[in-house]
């Protein structure tokens, strides 16, 4: 059997991103011998693909980063509040090297296979380049963001131009100078990459199928005093964020107050101090305004109000008004003035839901029966979120189980962290975790944190296979699917409910209760020795 001879791991980690290296990380602690695969040919992951011009990350960097080595977070220096790409990835890369990651790290090295042996109780794992591992246990590192979803436009394949998907860009540059350039998708993706190919492009064209709630970053060079009084005590400052239930925004928590119970001209201040700080931090004006569909309307007609103050083409103003609860869809945080682009001559905004793409010719889009004449075609569309990545994998667990079977109508887990079927497999970051609505590297820290402990309490018991009971597993997905209840959450179009892939069972896959009850949540469970767990 060739399998005997491939290599016996504790842990075999899919992905190189954050989550695979802080796992990685972890793993050496507790002196478990463990490999992360990475198919892209570096470290990085959604920093490494997401390489268009104004990629930038939406919570502050010094909060989006990892508190595991108190050396690395004193070393390393921000230039900006909100990091750009580039820094991000080079972040990722210091990390690599800072924490001695790469000797365990096999860049270039695709998962092609991994399947469940019954027998030995382990994974038997195969990449495409013929390397082979057995390992007890596995992580998914794959990422939430990680599958591209591009449309299926009758006539794509025709275009004469280039088509660039924001989510696999190009290595090496590309130059709009003197392009006619078409966007589709207004998502944090599309509202980052608008304003920057307005910079060089001949004309950009925007074709929206939903216009986003933009909010301003207020980004610049990061504050020295700040950061100083920040790195004075950090552990300190990752308490108090992980206080918070985005896991992040510690200075500027919600108020707890309704904005029912205030009169018109406070509250008018209370957004606009808000919207001053700039970020996430103005959906925190009021506690209820993820909660409260009125509360929600008050604070969605202030931004529309800075919509149409900002764009000057009242038609255009109109089209960029969202209709749907603020929050509802992730809001997009703004570096570069994307509603100011708009006021731009050569920028021009065709609004779908009045005149809808019909097909793709050699020469460009036709919509609502206008051919754009197009030299670029930039798809600003997103991803299957959270389940495609690993729903295309060939992953079989007990009984051949494959994901994409077991997820057909949603994905079902417990915890986010395990799923009924894949004994030993572990999923990071995804559904069912607060991942998506949090910090995603608090997050992260604290799924590595879990799954470590969890896998050293199975070593000194003697266990060999860790998987989620049925009654469990059920009653976690309706509990993700209860908390949502209780917000604005199911009242769009949100790629949280995979309404963005045609085709995608409408389910809320995210959990929204928050950091701090989800991570008590986890703890009992573990403390109740694995509760719901079955354990062999
Ligand atoms: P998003 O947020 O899913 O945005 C994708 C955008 O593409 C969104 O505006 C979609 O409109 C649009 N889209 C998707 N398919 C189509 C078709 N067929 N026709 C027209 N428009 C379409 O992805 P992003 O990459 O921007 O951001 C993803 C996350 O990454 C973000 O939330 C942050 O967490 C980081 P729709 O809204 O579906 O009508």
């Amino acid at each position: 059997n060739h399998t005997d001879e491939a290599e016996l791991l504790d842990l075999l980690i899919v992905g190189a991103g954050f989550s695979g290296m802080a796992m990685l990380h972890r793993c050496r602690a507790m002196g478990l011998r463990a490999l992360a695969i990475e198919a892209a040919p570096s470290v990085g992951g959604t920093w490494y693909h997401n390489r268009y011009p104004g990629a930038r990350v939406d919570i502050q960097s010094l909060e989006y980063s990892f508190s595991i080595d108190e050396d690395l977070q004193q070393e390393w220096h921000w230039t900006e509040r909100y990091a750009s790409q580039p820094e991000l990835l080079r972040y990722a890369n210091h990390v690599a090297d800072r924490l001695d990651l790469r000797r365990d790290i096999r860049l270039s090295t695709r998962l092609e296979e991994a399947h469940w042996d019954e027998a030995t109780a382990t994974w038997h794992a195969q990449a495409t380049n013929g390397s082979r591992w057995r390992a007890r246990f596995i992580l998914m590192a794959t990422g939430p963001l990680s599958a591209p979803s591009s449309p299926h436009f009758e006539g794509l394949d025709n275009f004469g131009g280039r088509v660039l998907h924001t989510a696999a860009w190009p290595h090496e540059p590309v130059d709009f100078e003197g392009l006619k350039v078409g966007v589709v998708g207004t998502g944090s993706s599309g509202v980052q990459v608008i304003p920057q190919l307005a910079r060089r492009a001949k004309s950009v064209t925007v074709f929206q199928r939903t216009p986003a709630y933009v909010v301003p970053a207020h980004n610049g060079p990061l504050d020295p005093a700040w950061e100083a009084s920040i790195k004075g005590d950090y552990p300190g400052f990752r308490a108090r964020t992980r206080k918070m239930r985005g896991g992040f925004g510690s200075e500027h928590p919600p108020y707890m107050v309704s904005a029912l119970d205030v009169a018109p001209e406070e509250r008018q201040a209370r957004y606009e101090e808000r919207w001053r700080v700039g970020g996430f931090a103005f959906l925190g004006t009021f506690y209820d305004t993820m909660l409260d569909e009125r509360s929600n309307a008050l604070a969605a007609e202030f931004v529309r109000d800075k919509i149409r103050a900002t764009v000057r083409d009242p038609q255009t103003a109109a089209a960029l008004c969202p209709d749907y609860p603020i929050g509802c869809k992730r809001l997009c945080v703004d570096s570069a003035g994307y509603y100011e682009t708009y006021n731009l001559p050569h920028v021009s905004l065709v609004d779908l839901r009045k005149s809808p793409i019909e097909r793709v010719t050699q020469r460009g889009i036709v919509s609502g029966g206008t051919e754009h004449d197009l030299d670029v075609l930039v798809l600003a569309t997103g991803f299957d979120a959270m389940t495609g990545t690993l729903m295309r994998l060939d992953v079989r667990g007990r009984d051949g189980a494959t994901f994409r079977e077991q997820w057909q109508h949603g994905p079902l887990n417990y915890l986010g962290l395990m799923t009924r079927g894949f004994p030993n497999l572990f999923h990071i970051a995804g559904a069912g975790s607060t991942a998506a609505f949090t910090n995603v590297i608090v997050s992260i820290e604290h799924h590595v944190d879990w799954i470590a402990t969890c896998i050293a309490w199975m070593r000194e018991r003697g266990l060999a296979s860790i998987e989620p009971g049925e009654d469990a597993q059920a009653a976690w997905m309706d509990y993700v699917l209860q908390t949502a209840k209780g917000t604005v959450m199911l009242g769009c179009n949100s790629w949280y409910l995979g309404a963005n892939v045609p085709g995608k069972p409408r389910v809320f896959m995210p959990l929204i209760s928050g950091y701090p009850a989800y991570a008590e949540r986890c703890a009992q469970v573990a403390a109740r020795g694995y509760e719901g767990f079955v354990l062999e």
